[in-house]
């Protein structure tokens, strides 16, 4: 159930989660919740990011960094980064399966987790931000459409990096799925909304995306907060 900002109902879950029903990045957190099954435990409030309402001071105060998703947890502490959020939401019940059970397999997770975000979904998202309109005038108060193009190229080279590591193994960390995988989703949900297409040659990477549409997750993510209930 997805209430508006301003909406002072009470709270149904004991995690709270201000976001964008579809947002590439909110896709990650909403993913994590089903893969662990916490989605009951959620009250969702929408942000309106193409009214800028992230970039209001009551949201800043949530966080600082003025993006969705973020989380308010049982103690009032807020959790901005999705990486964080994940992680956090991984511990609740002290057996992690997203983040990695041992030292090995949390770093190698994180370092490629790292990697998706850095070299496919935060480059996406600066193409989208600087060589597109993005969220509007009133939002993109700062655009560089070169560095924004510069950024594109960078994430078609990410997919070209991913697509070599997807043709040795099933899943971006190695055999189990994880918030690697989750994050490489975010990147390519992203890419699709902007439409910057997957290199033909990538086909490793185009048949790992196919097999991770599949999953309930990330098929029912956007459905999992209605019906929104928006200003
Ligand atoms: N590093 C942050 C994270 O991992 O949480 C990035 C979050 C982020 O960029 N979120 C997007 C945002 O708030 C949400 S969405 O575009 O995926 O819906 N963008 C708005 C903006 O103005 O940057």
């Amino acid at each position: 159930m997805a209430t508006h900002l301003s909406d002072s109902r009470p709270v149904t879950g004991d995690l709270t989660i201000f976001d964008w029903a579809t947002g590439p990045y909110p896709a990650r957190v909403r993913i994590a919740l089903a893969e662990l099954n916490l989605q009951s435990r959620v009250r969702f409030v929408s942000v309106n990011l193409w009214k800028g309402e992230h970039k209001k001071p009551d949201f800043l105060a949530r966080n600082y960094s003025g993006t969705l998703p973020v989380l308010e947890t049982p103690d009032g502490t807020f959790i901005g980064e999705c990486t964080a959020i994940t992680e956090y939401l991984d511990a609740l019940d002290g057996s992690p399966v997203l983040t990695g059970a041992t030292p090995r397999d949390k770093g190698v997770i994180h370092m490629m987790s790292k990697r998706a975000e850095l070299e496919v979904l935060d480059a996406v998202s600066v193409y989208f931000h600087h060589a597109t309109p993005g969220l509007g005038p009133d939002v993109e108060l700062y655009q560089n459409a070169e560095w924004g193009f510069r950024q594109r190229d960078k994430a078609l080279r990410g997919m070209h990096y991913f697509d070599a590591v997807l043709s040795k193994q099933s899943f971006v960390a190695g055999e189990s799925f994880s918030m690697a995988d989750i994050t490489l989703i975010g990147g390519m949900i992203f890419a699709d909304l902007v439409k910057l297409a997957v290199p033909a040659e990538c086909k490793a990477l185009s048949l790992w995306y196919h097999r991770m549409q599949e999953r309930p997750s990330v098929q029912n993510r956007v459905s999992m907060s209605e019906p929104s209930v928006v200003a």
